[in-house]
């Protein structure tokens, strides 16, 4: 066993998948040391803590410095220590130091006592907190963005994801898949004369409306699950409060007040086969979404991601509520490991599946692929292709590997 107190914090300015600025942050102890890189959103949701309070990485940094002695002298092990010293030094919602370094210290500690026992981050996570909650490992399957829209593309379509997830029972045949299918995509986009750029994400970014977006995913998906032999689920990120305005949602074609707007979202559920929904409301409207579960009640899996920000008492509220059957997790979205595990915590016992997601603007890092298998995560999402995304879907694969040989 390594020495796993903290002797030194260092955080160092890196670029984001996008060319912004966010966080590295280096922990150690005397005998190692480890590392997280957090990444940034877009469409950031209004209870997020702030990554970056105005943007300004380099004073986080300073303002990090100031309080880093603080930190020297906790044992990694004790992460409750090192995240109640965050958030006593870190300002109201972060906002001295900013939620990304917050993120990066929680996580690189944790890294850091895994690899001072010995373990990987997966197995350390999983042994020490959440096999306590009755949660099992397991490999999540990959969800990944097939055509961007929203906030996160600059074309007619509302919608922010359509997203696929293949059901073929091994994680990098399902990746694989995915992949095969965004291909495929990109083919018949350029057959039709189409633009064949990609957004963000790495999802197409087809110049179509949501409905023709909708139809030409569902018919990729049904083909390459046919070839594949396969199923292909389809699924959407509303991202919804990008586009609720003054009561309405407004979509470039149309409009729906909040009770339309449920019967619009269920039909697509149903003409769709939608089996994952993720935002369709707008994220104060625990009422809608309530709405919406009840219509469309198994046959799709209802989520969270802005109406909660990893938050365990809006999680709370939407439970009370009977808001969703699923809770999207972002770490960076409430800023430490520990409050996101309150948030797994609450989830697992209230039966809502977790799914542990990237950000639009991601890093290399590939932490959210241990946290997804310690958290018993029904899906991964991360996306379908380029580096940023793939180093997750490697790193499963990897960990399903390890598993299998364990037993
Ligand atoms: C989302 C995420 C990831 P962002 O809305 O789910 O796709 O986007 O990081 O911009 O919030
Ligand atoms: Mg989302």
């Amino acid at each position: 066993m390594k020495n796993s107190e903290i002797s030194e914090i260092r955080v160092r300015k890196i670029m984001d998948s996008r060319g912004g600025f966010t966080v590295e942050v280096i922990v150690e102890s005397e005998d190692i040391s480890s590392n997280a890189m957090v990444a940034n959103s877009t469409s950031t949701g209004s209870h997020e803590v702030c990554a970056f309070p105005n943007g300004d990485v380099d004073a986080c940094i300073s303002n990090f410095e100031t309080k880093k002695k603080d930190f020297i002298g906790i044992d990694a092990i004790e992460q409750k220590a090192v995240d109640d010293t965050l958030k006593s030094v870190g300002g109201e919602g972060f906002g001295f130091i900013g939620g990304n370094i917050a993120t990066g210290v929680s996580i690189a500690a944790a890294k850091l006592a895994a690899k001072s026992l010995g373990m990987e981050l997966y197995e350390y996570v999983h042994a020490k907190f959440t096999k306590q909650y009755g949660i099992r490992k397991s490999i999540p399957r990959p969800l990944g963005n097939l055509i961007g829209g929203g906030a996160h593309s600059n074309n007619k379509m509302s919608i922010q994801e359509i997203l696929i997830s293949a059901d073929s029972g091994k994680f990098m045949k399902n990746a694989t898949i995915n992949a095969q299918a965004h291909k495929e995509l990109g083919k018949r986009l350029k057959s039709m004369g189409m633009s064949t750029g990609v957004n963000i994400e790495g999802a197409w970014n087809t110049g179509l409306g949501d409905m023709e977006n909708l139809k030409l995913a569902k018919s990729v998906a049904m083909d390459v699950g046919k070839e594949t032999s396969s199923r292909i689920e389809l699924g959407a990120d509303f991202a919804a409060s990008e586009f609720f305005k003054d009561g309405r949602y407004r979509y470039s074609d149309a409009s729906f007040d909040v009770n339309g707007h449920v019967e619009f979202v269920y039909g697509l559920i149903r003409d769709f086969s939608l089996s994952y929904v993720e935002d369709p409301m707008n994220e104060d409207d625990f009422g809608g979404f309530a709405s919406l579960l009840k219509k469309s009640g198994k046959s799709c899996m209802i989520v969270g991601d802005d109406l909660y920000t990893t938050n365990k008492s809006r999680v709370e509220e939407g439970i009370k509520k009977l808001a969703t059957n699923g809770v999207l997790i972002k770490v960076n979205q409430i800023g430490t490991l520990s409050d996101t595990l309150d948030v797994i915590k609450v989830s697992h016992e209230n039966g809502l599946a977790t799914i542990v997601s990237h950000r639009s603007r991601e890093t290399t890092d590939n932490f959210i692929a241990h946290l997804a298998v310690a958290f018993g995560s029904k899906f991964i999402k991360t996306g379908i292709v380029g580096g940023e995304r793939v180093s997750k879907l490697n790193e499963v694969a990897r960990i399903e590997e390890i598993e299998s040989l364990v037993g």
